[in-house]
C-alpha cells in the first residue's frame, strides 16, 4: 500500500493541499478551496471580513473548518484513497487566533460524521471571528505590552520580536479589554495552526515554537511561554494556552469523524502545526544555517535558517523557531517589486530595456552613484516619511536600474547581519527572480551562489514534509532534513548564478559608502 504524507495550508484567502509520497519522490495531488467562491454564506472579500475601521481586519474561523471538509470530500470525489495517509501537517497563516469556550474539548473528542464540522463547532466560539495578521488595530496594546516589559529591544530579546500589531499577544489584549466577559467565557486559545490540528485530532493540539514565536508570549530562547510576557498581555491567560511542543510532536490519531467520514485510516498520525513562513522554510528546502531565501514581490522577504537565537538590536525583522529545530528569521523590506517597477517605469523601459540597462553598467556603478529607493514608507530599514533618495545619479539616468538593485540587496545584507550567518546559498523565489540580471546583483553583493526556485505552494509542500519527517521520527528511525527534503525542494535546473570575485570585490567597496549614505538620511528624517 502507497505511504502518503498530506500537508494542508490554511492561509487567507483559500485551503492548500498537497500529497506526497516520498517513496517516489512525487506529489501525489495539489488542490486548493478558495474561501470566496467556494464557501460564499461566509461572506468573506479576499478571504477577509472587513469593518467599518479599516485596521480591523478579521475572518471567520467556521470557514477554516467548513473548507476542511470541503477539500476531503473533493479529494475523495476525485478517488483518492485517503486511507493512505500516514500522517498529516497543518500551516496556517500566522498570527490569527481563534476563541473556545470550556465545551470545546468534549466536542471535539466526539465530532459526529453525520453532520458537518462548521454546524458542531459553532457553539464552542466565545468569539464568532478571529483577527488575523491583517488586523493593525493594537497599536495602544503594542506600547502598553512594550512599556510593561521595559521597551521594544527588551520585547525583541524576550520574545523574537518588537510588539507588531498583528502578533496575537497584542491582540487577545484588546479581545480582553473591549470585551471581558467573551474572554472571561475563552477556556482555550488557539491559532490558525493550531485549530485545524485540534479538529483533525479531536483534541486541543499543542503550538509549535515556529508559530508560538509570532505571538510576543513566547521566551524565544527556551521556547515555552514567557511568564511576564503572559502577565503583560491578559489576567490569567496561561490556562487558556496549549502547551509549546516540538514541531516534529505526534497531537494523536486522525479523529474517527475523518476516519468514517473520509475514509482515513484510524492510525493516521495528526502533527502540531506551524505558521506558514516556518512552513515554507521547509517547502523551500531550508534545513541548515546559512541557507538563505530572497522572495522578490510586492515586498521583498529575507527568509534565513540559523542554528543559534540571535536577536535584532534595532528590532530589525522577526525571529520564530524553525521546524527543524534551530531559529529562523523573516525580514520584509517593502520597497520591492514597487520600487524596481517604478525606476522601469520612469526610464520608459520594459523589463528587457531594465535588465540591459543592469548589463551595460558595472558593478557598484564604478563608485558612482547610490540610490535610497524609498519610494513607499520602509519598514526595514524602518522609514516613515517615504522619498527617494539619489548621490551621483539624476532621475532619468539609466544606472537607476542598477542602482535600485544593488541597493535593495545591500540593504539586505546590512540589515540581516545581526544574525551572525552569512548565506552560504540563497533560493531566490518570486516574480522578480526570473530576471537573471537581478539574480547576479544578488550573488554577487551576497558573496554566493543563487539558485531559482518556482514555488507555487512551498507552504502546503513543507507541511507535507513536516508530516513525513514527524512519522520518520515517530518510528524511530533517523531523519536527516537534507533526505527528507531531496527530490521535493529543489532548484530549477540549470538556474544557478555564482558570484563573480571582481564584484564581490567592489560590493565589499561599497557597502560602508552605502551604510554611511543611509545613515545621514535616517538622521535627517529623524528615523
Ligand atoms: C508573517 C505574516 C504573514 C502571514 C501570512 O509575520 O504576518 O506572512 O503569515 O499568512
Amino acid at each position: 500500500m502507497a505511504r502518503w504524507f498530506l500537508g494542508l495550508d490554511s492561509s487567507t484567502q483559500s485551503l492548500t493541499a498537497i500529497l506526497i509520497d516520498p517513496e517516489a519522490r512525487a506529489i501525489v495531488a495539489e488542490r486548493s478551496v478558495n474561501f470566496d467562491a467556494e464557501l460564499p454564506e461566509y461572506g468573506t472579500r479576499n478571504g477577509v471580513l472587513r469593518a467599518a475601521d479599516p485596521t480591523v481586519v478579521h475572518a471567520p474561523p467556521l470557514m477554516w473548518a467548513a473548507a476542511l471538509d470541503r477539500m476531503f470530500e473533493r479529494l475523495r470525489a476525485e478517488g483518492r484513497s485517503l486511507a493512505n495517509v500516514v500522517a498529516v501537517a497543518v500551516s496556517g497563516q500566522q498570527h490569527g487566533s481563534v476563541y473556545l469556550t470550556a465545551d470545546a474539548p468534549a466536542v471535539l473528542a466526539r465530532l459526529d460524521p453525520a453532520h458537518g464540522l462548521a454546524e458542531q463547532l459553532q457553539p464552542v466560539l466565545s468569539r464568532p471571528s478571529s483577527p488575523i495578521w491583517m488586523d493593525s488595530s493594537t497599536t495602544a496594546e503594542c506600547d502598553e505590552i512594550t512599556a510593561a516589559l521595559g521597551g521594544a529591544a527588551a520585547v525583541a530579546r524576550r520574545t523574537g520580536s518588537a510588539a507588531f500589531e498583528r502578533f496575537t499577544g497584542p491582540q487577545i489584549r484588546k479581545f480582553w479589554k473591549t470585551d471581558p466577559a467573551a474572554y472571561a467565557r475563552t477556556a482555550h486559545i488557539a491559532l490558525v495552526s493550531s485549530f485545524i490540528p485540534s479538529i483533525l485530532a479531536g483534541r486541543i493540539a499543542p503550538i509549535d515554537p515556529g508559530d508560538g514565536a509570532g505571538m510576543n508570549l513566547m521566551d524565544i530562547s527556551t521556547k515555552q511561554w514567557d511568564p511576564a510576557a503572559l502577565e503583560a498581555t491578559a489576567p490569567d491567560l496561561a490556562r487558556r494556552l496549549p502547551p509549546i511542543a516540538p514541531s516534529h510532536t505526534v497531537v494523536g490519531p486522525i479523529s474517527s469523524y475523518f476516519v468514517r467520514r473520509y475514509g482515513f485510516s484510524p492510525s493516521a498520525m495528526v502533527v502540531v502545526g506551524s505558521g506558514d513562513n516556518p512552513c515554507s522554510l521547509v517547502g523551500l528546502g531550508l534545513v541548515r544555517s546559512g541557507m538563505v531565501a530572497i522572495s522578490l514581490g510586492t515586498s521583498d522577504t529575507y527568509f534565513g535558517a540559523m542554528d543559534e537565537c540571535r536577536v535584532s538590536e534595532h528590532g530589525e525583522g522577526h525571529v520564530f523557531g524553525s521546524p527543524t529545530g534551530g531559529y529562523m528569521t523573516l525580514v520584509c523590506f517593502k520597497n520591492g517589486s514597487l520600487a524596481r517597477e517604478r525606476v522601469r517605469d520612469e526610464l520608459g523601459l520594459d523589463w528587457d530595456g531594465f535588465s540591459r540597462a543592469i548589463r551595460e553598467t558595472p558593478p557598484a556603478l564604478g563608485g558612482r552613484g547610490l540610490v535610497l529607493p524609498w519610494y513607499d514608507p520602509e519598514i526595514t530599514p524602518r522609514v516613515l516619511v517615504p522619498g527617494v533618495r539619489r548621490r551621483g545619479l539624476q532621475p532619468g539616468d539609466l544606472a537607476m536600474c542598477r542602482a535600485v538593485v544593488e541597493a535593495q540587496m545591500m540593504a539586505m545584507r546590512i540589515h540581516t547581519r545581526w544574525m551572525g550567518v552569512r548565506p552560504a546559498s540563497i533560493h531566490a523565489t518570486g516574480g522578480a527572480s526570473a530576471n537573471v540580471e537581478i539574480l547576479q546583483v544578488m550573488a554577487d553583493v551576497h558573496a554566493c551562489p543563487v539558485h531559482r526556485f518556482e514555488t507555487t505552494a512551498s507552504a502546503a509542500l513543507g507541511a507535507a514534509l513536516r508530516a513525513y519527517h514527524a512519522a520518520e521520527v515517530a518510528a524511530g528511525r533517523p531523519a536527516d532534513w537534507s533526505e527528507i527534503v531531496r527530490g521535493f525542494a529543489e532548484p530549477v535546473a540549470g538556474s544557478r548564478v555564482d558570484p563573480r570575485p571582481e564584484a564581490v570585490r567592489a560590493y565589499d567597496a561599497m557597502e560602508p559608502r552605502y551604510a554611511a549614505f543611509e545613515q545621514e538620511a535616517l538622521k535627517a528624517i529623524g528615523a
